[in-house]
């Protein structure tokens, strides 16, 4: 074999008879898994050089045996999900509430791995359908994991577990044409959801700013399900859960999620592992509501009713301690893929409540971990492995890890007084009454579908009704079913009247809808101002990202002004150019790119900037360059432009608003940062995108700081 050396670092890399690189090991041998050396994994085994394959190279088979089943079955539900480890630290008050371990001290420090996700889509499927998010917490606390497995959605569809399979057939793609993939925005789906009146409530959250999230970083989280905590006394409160992100939440506008869903299809695990990579780690603060049996009987709706949510201003959420996220896993699969979560690890001090969707869950996520996991043992994988003492029992099963020493494998047993044995500390479930008659039956205080639904679109400002509005009918628009829309119509109208006039106008469909008759007429409900968004948004560029738009010849002392600034509001800068390999700037730098401008449109950036410098006339030739501003203008984004860059916002229709910022430095960088803080210019959606509020009721445009209510 002709040698010749080549570099790599390797020890003496050679080439082939057929000019293919062969690179010699230095520390690290190739082996087979059975451990044996590899001398050529370059070339199969064969009858000669140009000779048919023998069926005797065992490291061809083995190799291609493996790469065959590198796949396991995706989840029926949230296939697509990114994830990071991080850990959680209780405060004082946390121990109140609840005698598990991980509760007590301040300075305990829980790992937990969480994983975010989509539900309708599979594995390789869009970052930024509409949809729920799922939003599932491993804790590894001392005694055993609690998974906090919840959505980013505080209530959900159904309120009885035997209809999840039939949900979940009316959302995915529709079996006889294999489309559209992670969308509800089809028949089957709407024609299932508007023969069961219960998703209302869920459908408002689906259809709202929640269901397109800006990044996994900024989304709120709900336990959905009630849970009971148990004190060290024994007392029990109903608790329900929340994760609030410390930069608040915020959300995309749907043109916007549609385009970074070709500019960037992994928008959400990108912006995760960027994030984390560059040490802006997301912390989320855990909170609860909790009550008494007693209070919750006085609760206007069923507390074991998953459709419902308690209403913050009723119960305030009490912050019990919070998680910081600062690792990204080493192995996708290893991890991300194959952990394992379930509502039912619970741990002592943590329990479940009769919530009948609850209830089916505990069955549901073994049963399809078994399938997907490929036995028993999953529990063995590192990432599903408690990090605390764990001793039974239960032995062999496919794919067995653990070596089991010793005769004895059950107890009660006198032959191995070391093995383990129960203690009075253990997990006990809470005692409580419970009887009466078998039946299948829902239960009457279920029966109120729309009066949620109504405070929740009450609770919403003017944009984010407007969202809602365009949500159902973009999605109403693309049903092929007429009776499906006018049957969704109908409910619209007990929602909220309102409601129903806008999406009947924006469809064209006045007058069509169908009389739905209701279990429970809705009532009034007092709105509920923590509901909304954008009512409590924080003022941050925290975990922002800005979009710095610049030609050659561009002024790179204002660049670095502003990047300085933006950076120290602990918000990220990326360089769009040209060209990747950079611009040059006046002074002569070449300075390099994040991205191309066709590469780094403007919807992966949450505010730009545009510094023309003496390539005004390249970009204003440039389609894709008008476009990305544009853009910026369409999605409410506050534009920091240097004078000389009039022509380009003038080509892109950029009109002259509180959002759109002549650049220099000094000042101009000032009242930059403070009006990005604010997030979206809102008021200058009224002019851009319909439908507007219904004629004959005027709605004022809300500028972005008249939407506050709270401010938390
Ligand atoms: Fe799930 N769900 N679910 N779910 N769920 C699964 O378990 C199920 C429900 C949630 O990142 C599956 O391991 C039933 C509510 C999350 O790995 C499956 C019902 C909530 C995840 C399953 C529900 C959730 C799942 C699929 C109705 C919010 C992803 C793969 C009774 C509180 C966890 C798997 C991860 C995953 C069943 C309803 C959240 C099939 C039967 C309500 C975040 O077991």
């Amino acid at each position: 074999m002709a040698k010749s050396e080549n570099g790599n670092g390797h020890g003496s890399n050679g080439v082939g008879h057929g000019g293919e690189l062969h690179q010699r090991a230095r520390d690290t041998v190739l082996t087979t898994n059975q451990g044996v050396p590899i001398s050529d994994d370059q070339n199969s085994l064969k009858l000669g050089p140009r000779g048919p394959t023998l069926l005797e190279d065992f490291h061809l088979l083995e190799k291609l045996t493996h790469f065959d089943h590198e796949r396991i079955p995706e989840r029926i539900v949230h296939a697509r999900g990114s994830a990071a480890h991080g850990t959680f630290a209780p405060y004082a008050n946390a121990r109140k509430y609840s005698r598990a371990a991980f509760l007590q001290y301040p300075k305990v420090r829980t790992p937990v791995f969480v994983r975010f996700s989509t539900v309708a889509g599979g594995a390789g499927s869009i970052d930024l359908p509409r949809d729920v998010r799922g939003f599932a917490t491993k804790f590894y606390t001392s005694e055993g994991v609690f998974d906090l497995v919840g959505n980013n959605i505080p209530v959900f569809f159904i309120q009885d577990a035997l209809k999840f399979p039939d949900l979940v057939h009316a959302v995915k793609m529709e079996p006889d044409r294999g489309f559209p993939q992670a969308a509800s925005a089809h028949d089957t789906f709407w024609d299932f959801v508007s023969l069961m009146p219960e998703t209302m409530h869920m459908l408002m959250w689906t259809m709202s700013d929640r269901a397109i999230p800006r990044s996994l970083r900024m989304m709120e989280g709900f336990g959905v399900n009630t849970y009971r905590l148990i004190d060290a006394s024994g007392a029990a409160r109903f608790v329900k859960w929340h994760w609030r992100p410390a930069i608040g939440s915020a959300a995309v506008l749907w043109d916007e999620a549609c385009k970074i869903n070709g500019a960037d299809h992994d928008f959400h695990r990108r912006d995760l592992f960027t994030a984390i990579q560059r040490g802006h780690f997301p912390e989320w603060e855990l909170s609860i509501q909790a009550v008494t049996e007693d209070e919750a009987d006085k609760l206007d709706f069923d507390i074991l009713d998953a459709t419902k949510l308690i209403p913050e201003e009723v119960v305030p959420l009490e912050p019990i301690g919070k998680m910081v996220l600062d690792r990204w896993p080493d192995n996708f699969f290893a991890e991300t893929e194959q952990v394992a979560f379930h509502p039912g690890h619970l741990v002592p001090g943590i329990e479940f409540s009769d919530d009948p969707l609850l209830q089916g869950r505990i069955f549901s996520y073994t049963d399809t971990q078994l399938k997907r996991l490929g036995g028993p043992n999953f529990h063995e994988l590192e990432i599903n492995r408690p990090k605390c003492p764990m001793h039974n029992f239960q032995r062999d099963g496919m794919a067995r890890v653990s070596v089991d020493r010793g005769r004895v494998s059950y107890e009660p047993n006198s032959l191995a007084p070391e093995t383990a044995r129960e203690t009075r500390n253990g997990f006990a479930s809470y005692p409580r009454v419970a009887a009466g008659e078998k039946v299948r039956e829902r239960s009457p205080t279920f029966a109120d579908h729309y009066s949620q639904a109504r405070m929740f679109w009450r609770s919403m400002t003017p944009p984010e009704q407007r969202h809602i509005v365009s949500a159902f009918t973009f999605e109403l628009s693309k049903v092929e079913t007429i009776a499906v829309r006018t049957r969704m119509l109908g409910h619209l109208k007990h929602i909220e009247p309102e409601l129903h006039d806008r999406v009947a106008t924006a469809m064209g469909m006045q007058g069509l809808a169908d009389e739905i008759r209701v279990a429970v007429a809705p009532r009034d409900l007092p709105p509920s101002p923590a509901l909304s968004m954008l009512g409590k948004a924080p003022a941050t560029l925290a975990g922002r990202k800005v979009g710095i738009l610049v030609g050659d010849g561009f002024d790179r002392e204002l660049a670095a002004e502003l990047t300085a600034a933006i950076e120290k509001e602990h918000a990220m800068v990326e360089m769009v150019a040209a060209r990747i390999g950079g611009a040059r700037a006046v002074d002569g730098t070449l300075v390099p790119a994040d991205h191309t401008i066709a590469g780094g449109s403007s919807v992966l950036f949450d505010a730009v900037a545009i510094i023309p410098g003496t390539a005004l006339a390249d970009l204003l030739a440039d389609p894709i360059a008008i476009n990305w501003v544009s853009d910026a203008f369409l999605h409410c984004k506050v534009i920091a432009a240097t004078p000389d860059a009039r022509p380009l916002l003038d080509a892109a229709r950029v009109t002259a608003d509180p959002g759109v910022i002549e650049l220099a430095a000094g000042t101009a960088i000032a009242s930059f940062i403070a009006t990005a803080r604010e997030g979206r210019v809102w008021s200058r959606e009224d002019r851009t995108s319909p439908p507007g509020p219904p004629i004959g009721k005027p709605q004022a445009g809300p500028d972005r700081r008249s939407t506050r209510t709270t401010r938390h």
